[in-house]
């Protein structure tokens, strides 16, 4: 006859006991570890340096190539008191924490601005110009640099993508 093993109270306590102390022997073991590691390291911010122009798309000086635009740049028209500029490159990724120096070229007549309104960034851009500009991408995220001359608004806009410190994702 099989007869089961029976578990007492008392030696459900053992193990119980023994499981605690294999337990907590591991925690102290991997803390220990993380001491001895010490702490992530933090990410070291860089300065960045990049140059953008302000590029014609469809300005009024393409009128007599693009036959179109008459219509287009006319009263009641789609671009009727508008001209489309673009900011080239359009995108800029930096890490949070950066410095980053701007370049800001500008060979045609027309004012521009660039201007990130979340970095205090507000550079002008004086016609047949070139200009600089700095600011610390101090805060991670997603932000627009737009020129706010009404005539360019809202076609001439980029991507300021500001990743997080790397440190504080590990
Ligand atoms: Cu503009």
């Amino acid at each position: 006859m099989l007869r089961s093993f029976r578990i007492t109270r008392s030696s459900k306590s053992v193990i119980a006991l023994a499981l605690t102390v294999v337990v907590m022997g591991a925690v102290i073991a991997t803390g220990a570890g993380v001491l001895a590691r010490g702490t992530p390291s933090s990410y070291t911010p860089q300065t960045r340096s990049y140059t953008i122009t302000a590029v014609p798309v469809l300005v009024h000086e393409m009128q007599g190539t693009l036959d179109y635009l008459q219509k287009d740049f006319a009263p009641g028209g789609v671009l009727d008191g508008k001209e489309v500029y673009g900011f080239m490159p359009s995108t800029l990724t930096v890490y949070q924490g950066d410095t980053v120096n701007l370049t800001l070229v500008n060979p045609a007549d027309d004012p521009h601005t660039l201007t990130i309104s979340e970095f205090g960034v507000n550079a002008q851009m004086p016609g047949t110009s070139s200009t600089t500009t700095s600011f610390v991408a101090s805060k991670a995220g997603i932000y627009t640099y737009v020129c706010e001359e009404a005539e360019h608004f809202p076609y001439m806009y980029g991507q300021l993508v500001v990743l997080p410190d790397p440190a504080s994702a590990q």
